[in-house]
């Protein structure tokens, strides 16, 4: 096999968003497109020429869709070109984002490369991405993604070996030159790494004694993974995984976990013969949602319901040193960080900023609203992670989930939480609405029944490393501590999505059994005047709620 330097011109746009670089699978198919970022990656970690990943070990894999495999090819013998020692593959090319991480971290490697455009749809006129995750196990910090995608508008080759194709099926050891490229069990090490943080026998004993769950895959990357943990391991019966098999499309829907995706599920938990215990995760397996019969958990409330539960969990046993929070997720974790006397930390929106405050031993849970989840066990948010500290305390506390829920509101109150999401608007509207709210100066006025605290645009010094990020979401905070929250997503790859979070604390608990949209009704007009939506996207309701 020899190495073959490729002359190349660079590609506009190769700008890594909230979680790597997504694209239609028709950008990422041009010739040398996937080849001129992934060598800008082995750059920017490797120095100029590439000589520091020489020697070194990548671990590889994405969530199954559309492209998939054609991109590990590509990206192995890159490795080669450029040197790596060692490539780990999972098999078929399968590797969840949380595995990914456990994978990285175990085995002590030069981090990995994790192809997936999460809930996005596959196909192949769907979307694909591909994202570098550091030694920590972690998504690239911002100055890596910076640096990612300056190389990118500079380069001029890339290095390559000429081969065929490898065989990602077989287990086991090949050769590529002088690189050994292991294919392994893409399951294995992750569900070794959940028994040791949770307890198995008592959720064992659980499903033994009739508790029932469904597990909705979505067609996506966790099918493998919940069968294995689920149904093998914790003996739930054959049938809990719903959706299992994981497509390149996912079976034409969003592997997106939430109210209005995740349908069939839904319906499964609707209802008096409904199972006592829902649950479904994305396209690469680090989003969760979580259901009880007849009863929706949100993000927000089920990281403060994990970190109020967790030393129920044998991993968590000896209790949290914090817990940390997306800007715009609500702040109920918050109320229990303050009952535990730690830390609550308030980052900018994407996994990437939790890495340091992980690393440093600042924080053990982490949490977004957008259906992520996840502790120091990895670097990622980790869909069935939650799903199985949430076993755990079931298991133990025999309880319901409303029941669970119900009774953590009555403790600390709940604080009353919806996004609404206004999809593939116009993106000059949607930057002009964004100007439009950065340009308010609300400060001391009235808003209907609300007065203003202070209006800004988030921005985040990391307390451990110093980085600052600016410019991460328009809050307009009220004086009783309500607030309304702007951002656009930087996931999407047509057009632009508005995200509107708003959230109310309400502590009288007899008004904690009605619906957010109408406990909500006044902050959700506020809000879509307040940022003029309809004369500014035509729109009149939001795409999605959750
Ligand atoms: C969205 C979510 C964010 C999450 C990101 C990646 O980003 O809001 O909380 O971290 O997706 O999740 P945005 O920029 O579209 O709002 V995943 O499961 O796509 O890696
Ligand atoms: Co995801």
């Amino acid at each position: 096999a020899s190495v073959k330097t490729v002359v190349t011109t660079p590609f506009s746009g190769q700008k890594p968003g909230t979680s790597g670089l997504r694209k239609k699978v028709a950008v990422f198919s041009q010739p040398h497109y996937l080849e001129n970022f992934v060598q800008a990656v082995f750059d920017s970690i490797g120095g100029e020429t590439g000589g520091e990943v020489a020697g070194k070990t990548l671990v590889v894999g994405g969530d199954g869709r559309y492209y998939n495999r054609t991109a590990i090819q590509a990206i192995i013998k890159m490795a080669a070109g450029n040197g790596f020692a060692k490539v780990m593959v999972g098999r078929g090319g399968i590797l969840s984002t949380p595995a990914a991480s456990c994978v990285i971290r175990k085995y002590k490697t030069f981090g990995g490369i994790i192809l997936s455009a999460s809930h996005n749809p596959g196909g192949p006129t769907e979307d694909f991405g591909i994202k570098y995750n550091i030694p920590a196990g972690g998504p690239a910090p911002e100055a890596v993604t910076e640096a990612i995608h300056a190389r990118s508008q500079v380069i001029g080759s890339y290095k390559i070996v000429e081969a065929p194709d490898l065989d990602l099926d077989k287990l086991g050891e090949q050769r590529l030159g002088d690189m050994v490229v292991q294919v392994f069990d893409p399951v294995a090490d992750y569900a070794a790494l959940m028994e040791s943080l949770f307890d198995f026998p008592a959720i064992r004993a659980a499903f033994k004694g009739g508790f029932r769950m469904k597990f909705d895959a979505m067609h996506a990357v966790t099918g493998p993974y919940a069968v294995e943990i689920l149904e093998n391991r914790l003996g739930a019966p054959k049938g809990t995984v719903m959706n299992g098999v994981p497509l390149e499309d996912f079976g034409g829907g969003h592997p997106d976990p939430n109210l209005v995706h995740a349908h069939d599920l839904v319906e499964a938990l609707t209802g008096d013969g409904a199972p006592d215990f829902g649950a479904a995760s994305d396209g690469d397996g680090d989003r969760n949602m979580v259901l009880g019969r007849d009863f929706y958990v949100t993000p927000s409330d089920s990281l403060a319901v994990l970190a109020a539960n967790a030393t129920l969990c044998p991993g968590y046993a000896q209790g949290l040193k914090g817990i940390a929070r997306s800007m715009p997720t609500s702040a109920a974790p918050d109320r229990v960080a303050a009952k535990l006397g730690i830390p609550a930390w308030e980052t900018p929106t994407g996994w990437k900023f939790f890495g340091t405050l992980l690393d440093a031993g600042k924080a053990t849970l982490c949490g977004e609203e957008s259906f992520g989840t996840g502790s120091d066990h990895v670097r990622e948010k980790d869909g069935l992670w939650a799903v199985l500290m949430w076993l755990n305390v079931l298991a133990r506390r025999k309880e319901s989930v409303a029941d669970i829920v119900t009774a953590h509101w009555k403790e600390y109150g709940r604080n009353v939480y919806s996004r609404h999401d206004y999809e593939g608007i116009d993106a000059k509207a949607a930057d002009g609405l964004m100007e439009h709210l950065r340009g308010l100066a609300l400060k001391g006025k009235r808003l209907g029944a609300y007065a203003v605290a202070f209006n800004d645009d988030f921005a985040y010094t990391d307390p451990v490393d110093g980085s600052v990020s600016t410019k991460q979401g328009i809050r307009v905070v009220f004086e009783d501590g309500s607030r309304v929250v702007f951002r656009l997503s930087g996931t999407g790859t047509e057009g632009a999505t508005l995200r509107v979070y708003i959230e109310r604390y309400e502590p009288d608990s007899a008004k904690h059994h009605l619906d957010p949209q109408t406990a909500l009704a006044d902050l959700i007009k506020i809000a879509r005047d307040l940022a003029e939506i309809e004369a500014r996207t035509g729109r009149t309701e939001p795409t999605v709620i959750t």
